[in-house]
């Protein structure tokens, strides 16, 4: 039979099939990820076929179908091994505010640049557009929008408290898997309960810091949503994966940088000072968004001092 994993605990998954059925399975045997060491070989999203044990109401996995993507976080206890936080995610929400709190343009692109890593489509939310109540905040909230429209992702400004364009996100959520990031605070629980009621998630909760520090052993889930589509869940993990970023392979995750490349001079270009680069100028010209070129210089300085925040 086949299903799709909405939760695990690490020994025991649970499998929905397609006729809506919950069926608890375990795995047999060993399935291996090419490249990498995984401490569970199941995540939520994945795909796979399972059997009913003989006489029992569980059933053991059997096979996984490749995954079109998956997100990884390194493992608590073993540095070189990672967990799979998810797999099969249509796309991200990227859930910013300007204010309560704001959100900056290097914390945006961070994630943005992960989720092209991971080859999952990101979609920039502005929530908390009530709040925006002078010309000034107004005004940042039109030059974001500008900004990323330019580099080449959606954005919708939405406000889970009036309702404002929460059909609009419907509709961008419908039938697909969607996961929310971005800051505590920003609304993300908001926006996921004003889609679909029935969730009925906590918001508000004082800080998952605490928790996090602890690096509790936190696993996805998976929500069906009742206008069709799911979302997943990560409670308790912050940030959004880990991407060992190369120096050399940065721009390759700003696709509107990435886009002038094939016109620099040198093809391992950096764009910081080299002679023949097409992309500095690009930037001058307001072609690239300065932020998002400041942004790269940052992550690329991290990069190279392999310290990067993403670990
Ligand atoms: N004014 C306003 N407040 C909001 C909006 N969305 C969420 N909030 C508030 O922001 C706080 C954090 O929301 P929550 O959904 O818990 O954020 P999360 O940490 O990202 O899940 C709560 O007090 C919400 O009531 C919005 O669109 N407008
Ligand atoms: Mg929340
Ligand atoms: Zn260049």
């Amino acid at each position: 039979m086949k299903g799709i994993v909405t939760k695990s605990t690490g020994s025991w998954y649970d499998v929905k099939t397609e006729n809506g059925d919950h069926i608890t399975c375990r795995i047999r045997g060993k399935f291996r990820i090419k490249g990498i060491k995984t401490t569970n070989p199941v995540a939520v999203g994945d795909q796979v076929d399972f059997e009913m044990e003989p006489e029992k109401d569980t059933g053991v996995i059997t096979h996984i179908y490749p995954r079109k993507n998956y997100l990884l976080r390194r493992s608590i206890n073993l540095s070189k091994q990672y967990q799979i936080l998810a797999a099969n995610i249509d796309q991200v929400f990227v859930t910013v505010t300007l204010i309560q709190p704001e959100t900056t343009r290097l914390f945006i692109d961070r994630i943005l640049t992960t989720a092209e890593a991971y080859n999952i489509p990101a979609v920039i939310l502005i929530n908390k557009i009530d709040l925006l109540n002078t010309a000034e905040l107004l005004k940042q909230k039109k030059d974001l929008m500008d900004a990323y429209k330019q580099a080449g992702y959606p954005v919708l400004e939405v406000s889970a408290k009036t309702g404002q364009n929460i059909e609009q996100l419907k509709t961008l959520m419908k039938d697909k898997t969607s996961m929310f990031t971005g800051h505590s605070g920003t609304g993300k629980s908001s926006l996921i309960n004003a889609v679909d009621p029935a969730l009925q998630l906590k918001t508000g909760e004082i800080s998952t810091a605490h928790q996090q520090g602890k690096h509790t052993t936190t696993f996805a889930e998976m929500f069906d949503l009742a206008f069709g589509g799911h979302i997943i869940d990560t409670p308790g993990i912050r940030g959004f994966g880990v991407v060992d970023m190369k120096p050399e392979e940065l721009d390759s995750y700003f696709p509107d940088i990435f886009k002038y490349k094939q016109d620099c001079k040198f093809n391992d270009c950096k764009h910081i000072n080299e002679p023949g680069c097409a992309v500095k100028p690009a930037v001058a010209a307001g072609k690239i968004p300065l932020s998002r070129y400041k942004s790269y210089l940052q992550i690329l300085e991290e990069a190279k001092e392999n310290n990067s925040p993403y670990r």
